[in-house]
């Protein structure tokens, strides 16, 4: 398994957000990263690259110009030590107060991209996994919107850049809590992609907005977009199910490249996510989809207890070829 790692992350610790009117403590830490890089070298996994830089024009593929260059101006504007929140919708490109705005937002989120594009032309040169631990996440980002902890869409860049070098036929399986909002959007009305997502039901869970069953794609995209929402407290019996499923579909459409969208927040010892996975789970989820036998690039997403993305990681990480 090749890991492309950036250290760098580090350095961006966002500490709040405003939740039901309050500020409450910000879970999305460089701690959750680095839990998991030092519980994969202990065991073994000592393959740590990193990134190259890669150009703008990438990021530009997903997202609208206005809005790069808003989180650019935004971040330059913010002194360090700073945390900028939403004030004013539909001004500012967010669309939640979850998701802070600091000196080096633009900065940090653009080397996630970075090491999201490493790990994706390693992929590109036949290599059957590799592992993009990046943080911050990004499927909740939208073309336009950052959100959910999320400001580049570091996996819908990914997908764009494989396009781009000639990858016909992608699937991206989306195994976070949360609906992945943000990249359902941006390619919901395109069959390059084939959007999956298992997540926590949107009626009671963020973000609220999407990840309907309902919800199947449009124009060209129509059935290439399939949401399997559960309900709280889902266990492996019921995440199974949707999991199998999920991997019969992949099957069937035969992808040249498949991206999973990894959050460890489906684990029963996540502060935010409200499934009760468990460590033994994720070993289950490795070998089902490295079964498929499918180049694969594996992006970080959410995960917010350090010692259960460790735990969880290592079992992931254990069972894939
Ligand atoms: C990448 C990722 O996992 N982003 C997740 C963002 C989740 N934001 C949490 C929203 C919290 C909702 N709080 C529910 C109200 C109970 N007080
Ligand atoms: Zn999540």
């Amino acid at each position: 398994m090749k890991i492309v790692y950036d250290s760098f992350h580090s350095t961006y610790r966002p500490t709040k957000e405003i939740d039901n009117g309050k500020f409450i403590e910000n879970p999305e830490k460089p701690e959750r990263i680095d839990a998991i890089k030092e519980a994969l070298i202990l065991h073994g996994f000592d393959n740590l690259i990193p990134p190259s830089r890669f150009p703008m024009n990438y990021v530009y593929m997903v997202h609208e110009e206005a809005y790069v260059e808003w989180l650019k101006a935004k971040s330059s504007s913010i002194s360090d030590g700073e945390e900028y929140i939403l004030e004013v919708f539909g001004y500012d490109m967010c669309f939640d107060t979850g998701t802070p705005i600091l000196h080096n937002t633009f900065e940090i989120a653009k080397r996630a991209v970075d090491v999201t594009l490493t790990a994706a032309s390693i992929v590109e040169l036949n290599a059957n996994s590799v592992y993009a631990l990046v943080r911050p996440p990004g499927h909740h980002a939208t073309q336009n919107l950052c959100g959910g902890y999320c400001y580049f869409n570091n996996a819908a860049i990914a997908a764009s850049y494989l396009i781009k070098k000639g990858t016909e036929r992608i699937v991206i399986l989306d195994l976070d809590f949360h609906h992945g909002n943000g990249t359902q959007q941006i390619f919901y009305n395109t069959d390059f992609v084939y959007y999956i997502s298992i997540h926590g039901d949107p009626k009671i869970f963020y973000p609220w907005i999407s990840g309907k069953e309902s919800e199947v794609g449009e124009g060209a995209g129509e059935g290439f977009n399939l949401n399997l929402p559960l309900p709280p407290r889902a266990d492996w019996e019921k995440y199974s199910e949707a999991l199998s499923y999920a991997i019969r579909e992949i099957r069937d459409y035969y992808p040249d490249v498949l991206i999973v969208s990894l959050g460890f927040d489906t684990h029963k010892e996540d502060p935010v996510g409200k499934f009760n996975l468990e460590d033994e789970d994720y070993a289950r989820i490795a070998k089902q989809i490295s079964k498929l036998k499918l180049p694969t690039l594996i992006v970080q997403e959410g995960g917010y207890n350090p010692k259960a993305n460790a735990s969880a990681a290592v079992k992931f990480f254990s069972n894939f070829e």
